[in-house]
């Protein structure tokens, strides 16, 4: 279906065939043609001779790459030692040499976030370059480009939560108000304010305060 043949006569009375390309081609789908060419005479009997015709389609840069996905999610627990890989982004292009030829490339990416990640041109892999944490920040976005040989560009997103992990232990911070304490003070008198706080969340950052037991004094709860 892609070639017709267009016969001419010269005024000679010679005839010539020409091969016409009829619809458009696609390497990506079909990389070479073989067609058969026969001219027939007009005795009795018929005879004929043929040709065979070899066609090679070459690559136009035609297909952009695609990212395996859209959105990237990706989960990194904060204490990632730097140099760790943390992702990888992979496109995929259908035409052939430089073509398809693929370089990535963060886009659009404040230079804050830059510090942390380093994205290798070539296979896509994401490291971790500078220290994460869940304390300072929980959520990343940032937008990979892939780019092939001839300019074509596809974008993706990649989402990247933090986890906290348990890199804080609890302070605290004593505020007394009575100091000494009078021997006549009544029971249920504030002595100090102990402030504890815990930077990590959820579990990792619910502390609960004892005291050794035997002493004149008990400890209360305050928000
Ligand atoms: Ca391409
Ligand atoms: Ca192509
Ligand atoms: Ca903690
Ligand atoms: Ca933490």
């Amino acid at each position: 279906p892609f070639f017709s043949l267009l016969v001419r006569e010269s005024p000679d009375g010679t005839k010539h065939a020409e091969l016409v390309l009829e619809k458009a081609l696609d390497r990506e789908k079909q990389r070479n043609h073989h067609l058969i060419l026969t001219a027939v005479d007009g005795g009795d009997p018929v005879r004929s001779g043929t040709a065979q015709i070899k066609i090679n389609v070459t690559d136009a840069n035609d297909n952009p790459p695609v990212f395996t996905k859209e959105i990237y999610t990706v989960r990194l627990m904060e204490n990632l030692p730097e140099g760790s890989l943390a992702f990888q982004v992979k496109a995929t292009d259908s035409d052939e040499g430089t073509n398809a030829e693929i370089t990535y490339s963060f886009s659009d990416i404040a230079k804050n976030i830059l510090k942390l990640f380093t994205l290798d041109p070539r296979t896509g892999d994401v490291r971790v370059t500078g220290p994460l944490d869940y304390e300072e920040r929980k959520y990343y976005e940032v937008s990979v480009e892939s780019k092939d040989g001839g300019g074509l560009t596809a974008h993706a997103k990649v989402h990247i939560d933090i986890i906290d992990v348990n890199d804080h232990a609890p302070t605290l911070s004593l505020l007394p108000i009575l100091n000494p304490i009078p021997e006549d003070s009544v029971p249920s008198t504030v002595v100090a304010v102990i402030n504890v706080r815990d930077r990590d969340s959820g579990e990792n950052g619910e502390v609960s305060c004892k005291m050794n037991e035997n002493l004149p004094f008990r400890l209360e709860m305050s928000s």
